[in-house]
């Protein structure tokens, strides 16, 4: 080991564990290149990855076919109360989940390494950092972990001897038996899949998949999951949310956290070139912002990753250069295609496809084959530092005031380009209704309508009405100091289904209006459902946009809204009397708004 353990409960709890799963061997992580190229190496040797001989230091892994996604069906929140976990999460009693889960990690290492990941969510000795120790038998894990999280001896050192930290448990459950030759993509059946969390004692429990949030626990299990229910009981926020700084030509600085669910652009926005002449943005984050009341009274965002963990298809230099440039080199691809020539491939990458590929599922590929040759999930890991937008305050340890909020979805219809709340309740609303049209990369049949409150449905640790009765005591103590609220929808369609709005960079249009809102300098039209621009207050000087497209993209149908009251209303209805009262009112004030707006039907 290169550095010396004091914190006792650590060391009690990785003998624990290896008494339990019973590796081979254990190894503490020191987060160095060297270690990182060790572990590669050995991937490399056993086939399980492929190093590109076109992009430096990057290698391509294929999964399992079974194992390509986050597993929401697997997912559990295990609280005492199944109250406690809410309407939206799967649970099972904590003793029960345990009980079942033991027996499954009984063993379950077995020929394998067991390696234990100190890391860090947020830059280490920043306030706003938390600590913790994931314990896998998956390398591949370890070096994702290196570029998600900051691990290393630096931060056992910040542990201390009695430091806080939350215990990360992951196994892809695949015991390797002496003389079996081992698979590339071990991993368990999907019966035999868990993600478990434990919000009352700040434990994740992960076994059976080896993909991306299932396995790397820093991100959705801790910061997302665990961290949520810390913020509620502790009074800050962990949220679904890209962080942006967007620069003004005056130099003005604006800080923007959007939510927005799986596939709707979040890495884009998050890496935006502004095409308004003068304007500049710089990226903090893709996906998740942790916030907390400064001393100013304003609210403060640190991104608590140190990668991106993006989806690679659609990514192009057309739809995101920066995300391009940002995967040059250092980058781990998953489920991509490999060209004959050494480099990876995907469907929208901007570039015509290779005349013959390796699929994700490592079979020759030809662009007659009639099936993609990345899974649509397929995903590039890479260090943020590297990206060309990264804004030089990105690990300031107090983090950015944040000014707007903005929430989000893929609505083809009826959802305006942009809304502003009315005011903080009405803005909270908005989160807690949001909804967006699935897509291929992410859960249920393409083009269902699903309620994503706040982009976080899979990834509030509680119950997501407390959640909603979080957010409006967070506006409570924030007072003046309030983020503004927005809504967007850069998706919607033409009746004939063509795209309204060309989106990308032109977004920043839309970002325009919403710092001139703040700054009290261009109007807004009360509608019934929020605050919109009138024709006339977007800057779209050098966009060719015909003036139909904008009559329909700030078009607000009350008869359409109508009938998606009860829809609001249905989803209302699954957390019964813990639905804040405040949050009901604002159904009954919409429905009113837009009864009023309506002409009286004749009888
Ligand atoms: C992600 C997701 O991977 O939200 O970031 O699914
Ligand atoms: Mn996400």
């Amino acid at each position: 080991m290169a550095y010396e353990v004091k914190n006792a409960r650590l060391v009690a709890w990785v003998d624990e564990i290896a008494g339990l799963c019973q590796p081979e061997a254990v190894h503490w992580c020191d987060g160095s290149r060297e270690e990182y190229d060790r572990l590669m190496a050995q991937m490399v040797d056993s086939g399980m990855a492929e190093p590109l001989q076109q992009r430096r230091h990057s290698h391509l892994f294929r999964s399992d076919p079974s194992d390509v996604a986050r597993v929401e069906a697997r997912t559990y929140i295990s609280t005492t109360s199944q109250d406690d976990a809410g309407p939206t999460n799967n649970w099972v009693a904590p003793d029960e989940l345990k009980k079942t889960m033991l027996a499954l990690y009984d063993g379950c290492m077995k020929g394998r390494t067991l390696y234990v990941i100190p890391f860090s969510m947020g830059p280490i000795g920043s306030p706003m950092a938390k600590i913790g120790v994931e314990l896998t038998d998956s390398p591949y894990v370890v070096c994702n972990m290196h570029i998600m999280t900051r691990v290393g001896a630096d931060v056992v050192a910040e542990l201390g001897p009695d430091g806080e930290f939350v215990p990360c448990l992951h196994s892809i459950g695949a015991p390797l038996e002496p003389g079996v030759a081992d698979v590339k993509w071990p991993c368990a059946p999907m019966e035999q899949k868990y993600i478990s969390h434990f919000p009352e004692e700040n434990l994740i429990w992960s076994y059976g998949s080896g993909y991306g949030g299932n396995a790397l626990l820093g991100k959705k299990c801790f910061a997302l999951r665990i961290a949520s229910a810390m913020a509620h009981r502790e009074g800050w926020m962990a949220e679904h949310m890209l962080i942006l700084r967007l620069i003004s030509p005056e130099g003005k600085r604006y800080h923007i956290a959007a939510a927005f669910p799986s596939a709707c652009g979040k890495t884009n926005l998050a890496m935006i070139q502004p095409t308004l002449p003068g304007w500049r943005a710089e990226t903090l984050g893709d996906d998740i912002a942790w916030m907390k009341i400064g001393p100013d009274g304003r609210l403060y965002a640190i991104n608590p990753e140190a990668g991106f963990f993006g989806v690679a298809p659609g990514t192009s230099y057309g739809s995101n250069p920066v995300a391009m440039d940002t995967v040059r080199e250092n980058v781990i691809f998953t489920n991509c295609a490999l060209t004959d020539e050494g480099d990876i491939w995907w469907e929208g990458m901007g570039v015509p496809a290779p005349r013959h590929a390796i699929d994700w599922k490592g079979r020759d590929w030809t662009p007659d084959r009639g099936e993609p040759a990345a899974h649509p999930n397929a995903r590039f890991t890479a260090p943020a530092q590297q990206c060309p937008s990264i804004s030089p305050d990105w690990e300031a340890p107090q983090g950015v005031p944040i000014d707007i909020f903005v929430f989000g979805g893929r609505r083809a219809g009826m959802v305006p380009l942009v809304t502003e709340a009315f005011d903080w309740d009405h803005g909270v609303f908005l989160g807690a209704t949001a909804s967006s049209e699935t897509t291929a990369a992410n859960i249920g049949a393409v083009g269902n309508l699903r309620r994503d409150p706040f982009a976080m449905q899979p990834f509030c640790g509680y119950n997501m009405a407390d959640y909603f009765g979080h957010w409006l005591a967070m506006g409570d103590r924030l007072g003046p100091n309030a983020p503004r609220i927005f809504y967007v929808n850069w998706f919607r369609k033409s009746p004939e289904g063509k795209w309204l709005w060309p989106g990308y960079g032109e977004n920043s249009r839309v970002l325009k209006w919403m710092c001139a809102r703040i700054e009290g300098k261009v109007g807004a039209e009360r509608t019934p459902i929020g605050l919109l621009p009138r024709v006339g207050d977007l800057d779209l000087s050098g966009l060719q946009l015909a003036p139909e497209n904008l009559v329909e993209l700030l078009r607000v149908d009350s008869a359409m809204w109508q009938a998606e009251v009860p829809d609001i209303e249905r989803h209302f209805s699954q957390f019964g009397d813990r639905l804040p009262p405040r949050m009901a009112a604002q159904v009954d004030q919409l429905a009113a708004r837009l009864r009023e707006s309506q002409p009286v039907a004749q009888a």
